[in-house]
């Protein structure tokens, strides 16, 4: 089974200032060994000269990446696999496309999709948003470490949590049952000065959750 890291960071350049190359050095340099490049905004071809330089950077070092949605991407470039949505290809559609070898992780808001992606081959399943979260358009409702609790319950292979998690949070959503936490926005803190040349402290984040979650 897919040995997941606790800590599964995800690549934001319009919350830090940053290319998803230079994000992804930043959190590999403090140890990230697990992260996935998201990206709603950019074109398929954007996507796939971001992920292409992040596939070398991860491959030097032995990490995983994940491409959030586009199975094409995550399979012209070579990436270790490709995270689905609900309103994505399925899983089973991905797995076709990709083989055996890839990994496919699917995404679910409620007990009735957590059960359905169990019935998948997805190598990992993750519920959420855990707590409200600002950085996914229309989000679903928070699901509380109440899902949490009873996914772990029912789940036969990794349990990712997402939404809202932040550095003094991610024990918690850990002792709940989730074998990873998945984060954005908690990973790319502005001071007061937030413009157009100012980059986060993305190492310091990814730290201090590795830290916290030791
Ligand atoms: N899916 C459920 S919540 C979420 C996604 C993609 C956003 C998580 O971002 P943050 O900033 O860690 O709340
Ligand atoms: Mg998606």
């Amino acid at each position: 089974m897919f040995q997941i890291p606790k800590l599964y960071p995800i690549t934001d350049c319009q919350l830090s200032n940053c290319s998803h190359e230079e994000i992804v050095q930043m959190m590999l340099a403090a140890g990230a060994r697990l992260i996935q490049l998201r990206d709603k905004d950019a074109s398929a071809k954007e996507m796939l000269d971001a992920a292409r330089a992040c596939v070398k950077l991860t491959r030097e070092v032995g990490a995983t990446l994940i491409i959030n949605d586009r199975v094409d991407v995550a399979l012209t470039c070579g990436a270790d696999g490709v995270h689905l949505g609900q309103e994505d290809l399925s899983v089973e559609e991905a797995r076709e496309i990709l083989g055996d070898d890839k990994i496919i992780g699917i995404s679910t808001h409620n007990l009735d999709q957590f059960n359905a992606a169990l019935e998948t081959s997805a190598n990992y399943i993750a519920v959420g948003p855990v707590f409200s979260t600002t950085t996914k358009e229309n989000p679903d409702p928070v699901v509380g470490l109440e899902l949490v609790r009873e996914a772990k319950r029912l789940a036969d292979r990794p349990l990712v949590a997402i939404g809202g998690i932040s550095v003094e949070r991610a024990l918690s959503v850990i002792a709940a049952g989730a074998d990873s936490v998945a984060v954005i926005s908690a990973l790319y803190p502005f001071g007061d000065i937030r413009d157009f040349f100012t980059k986060p402290d993305i190492g310091g984040r990814v730290r201090a959750f590795l830290e916290a979650l030791a």
